[in-house]
């Protein structure tokens, strides 16, 4: 089911509405936010000067320095008594970054949530467990709001206890899972491990995930727990934009449709800052339109993808966005090669005899970098063979080297054995210290 008209219009009207909502966008937030207003005058650019959608480039770029410099609410347009809600994001160091939303926000919010749940293939039959977190993380309250939208039963479970999980999931006939992708699988293992087969045993056959990365082959593990019943799709969000719902997969899984609407994405070159052409790879930056109580023009997301305008056999229209590669921040620099978390993890995930979890510590010794990945064994007899262990190892060396070009480290060790999340996982740990 498509659930708005707008994500199927012709090219030509998607543009139309954009430029009429960017127009309106670019003179609210100069009239309504001192910061962006200095940074425009700063730029020698005015509201007047946009007039067509390739002005956009003029503007300046918004930071996520920008809210700290601004903490907590100095980039917010409206009054604090227009704001119904505050969210803010996940980070674990230092002062988080809150936003807030207005009544219409809300609205708009939980409407583009709606379109992604539809993507999906919800519908007002589901039943659907939400397992992110409850809390300020924008996830469960946006996935939340938007399956209620379309009239699906909504069960607010959160993260943990996945004795009172399994026990809904089963007692309420669960159809519909929305999870982050990692603890999706934790779960599904968890589920096999007591005996319940969830094509036999339950109902459950969507899943809403999100939060963090799925990769194609986390995708086919999950069909692995959960079964083959199970259509599994992600959308794409982030707090400062307004949480989940800038983007979502349908069931062609061909890349998440962005509500272009409601956002403009661009893809630039991160170093030089330049606008990348269509297919390219590069950092997303996003221009949220006709948001009311935090309006942000060219926000810098610091995830890495590409945009694909060829139309979708779902009917329709919006650009796709890639699966994220990972985070411009993300990404490891290990003896001048760049690695990003998710090549390691396709590696991993294609080899049969390990399981989807795994971490990956960076430290340096003797001046050199050495990269430590520790991946959990899916059956733990192998551990009882020298020569077996000792073979499957070189041959996850020998994987990783044809894709990273580098030499890794593997600690095989026994299923069941890593640390689990409940929400988004970390992977990644970097003990080096700048030079050392
Ligand atoms: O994670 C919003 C969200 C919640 C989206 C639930 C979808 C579902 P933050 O906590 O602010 O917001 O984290 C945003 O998470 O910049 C990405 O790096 C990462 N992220 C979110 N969705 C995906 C995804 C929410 N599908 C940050 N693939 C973003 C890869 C994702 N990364």
């Amino acid at each position: 089911m498509i659930w708005d008209k707008e994500e199927t219009l012709p090219r030509e009207e998607i543009k139309a509405i954009q430029l009429a909502k960017l127009k309106d966008t670019v003179r609210y937030i100069y009239d309504r936010v001192k910061p962006y207003r200095d940074k425009m005058d700063a730029a020698g650019i005015k509201p007047d000067d946009v007039q067509t959608l390739e002005d956009l480039k003029r503007l300046p770029f918004t930071y996520k320095a920008d809210f700290r410099d601004h903490y907590p609410d100095g980039l917010f347009a409206v009054d604090k008594k227009d704001i119904v809600r505050y969210h803010a994001s996940s980070g674990t160091t230092g002062k988080p970054t809150v936003v807030g939303y207005t009544r219409n926000d809300l609205d708009m919010w939980l409407n583009n949530v709606a379109r992604l749940a539809c993507m999906g293939g919800a519908t007002a039959d589901d039943v659907a467990q939400i397992s992110f977190g409850y809390g300020t993380f924008t996830g469960a309250l946006g996935l939340h709001g938007g399956l209620e939208k379309i009239g699906a039963s909504v069960i607010p479970m959160s993260s943990g206890n996945t004795n009172k999980q399994i026990m809904f999931l089963q007692d309420m006939g669960v159809t519909l899972l929305v999870a982050t992708p990692s603890y999706a699988l934790h779960l599904g293992e968890e589920i096999r491990n007591r005996g319940i087969d969830p094509e036999k045993d339950l109902k459950l056959h969507i899943g809403l995930f999100g939060g963090e990365g799925m990769t194609e082959p986390m995708r086919d593990e999950m069909h692995k727990v959960w079964g083959d019943q199970f259509v599994c799709t992600q959308n794409y969000g982030m707090s400062e934009l307004c949480g989940p719902g800038v983007a979502g997969e349908c069931t062609e899984l061909c890349g998440m449709h962005v509500n272009e609407d409601w956002f403009i994405p661009e893809i630039i070159d991160p170093e030089t800052e330049e606008v990348l052409p269509p297919g390219e790879l590069g950092e997303l930056v996003v221009t949220c339109l006709g948001k009311e109580a935090l309006p942000l023009v060219r926000y810098r997301t610091g995830d890495l993808t590409r945009l694909m305008y060829e139309p979708c056999k779902c009917g329709r229209t919006t650009c796709r966005m890639e699966n994220i590669s990972g985070r411009a921040d993300d990404m490891l620099v290990i003896r001048g090669v760049n690695v990003f978390p998710t090549q390691i993890e396709e590696v991993l995930l294609k080899i049969d005899e390990i399981g989807p979890h795994y971490e990956i510590l960076v430290e340096r010794r003797n001046r050199l970098d050495v990269m430590t990945i520790t991946v959990e064994l899916i059956d733990d007899r192998l551990l009882d063979s020298y020569a077996k262990l000792s073979e499957l190892e070189s041959r996850i060396k020998k994987a990783l080297k044809a894709q990273l070009g580098l030499a890794t480290q593997i600690r095989l060790v026994a299923p069941n054995s890593l640390q689990r999340f409940e929400g988004k996982a970390k992977r990644v740990t970097d003990l080096r210290k700048d030079g050392l």
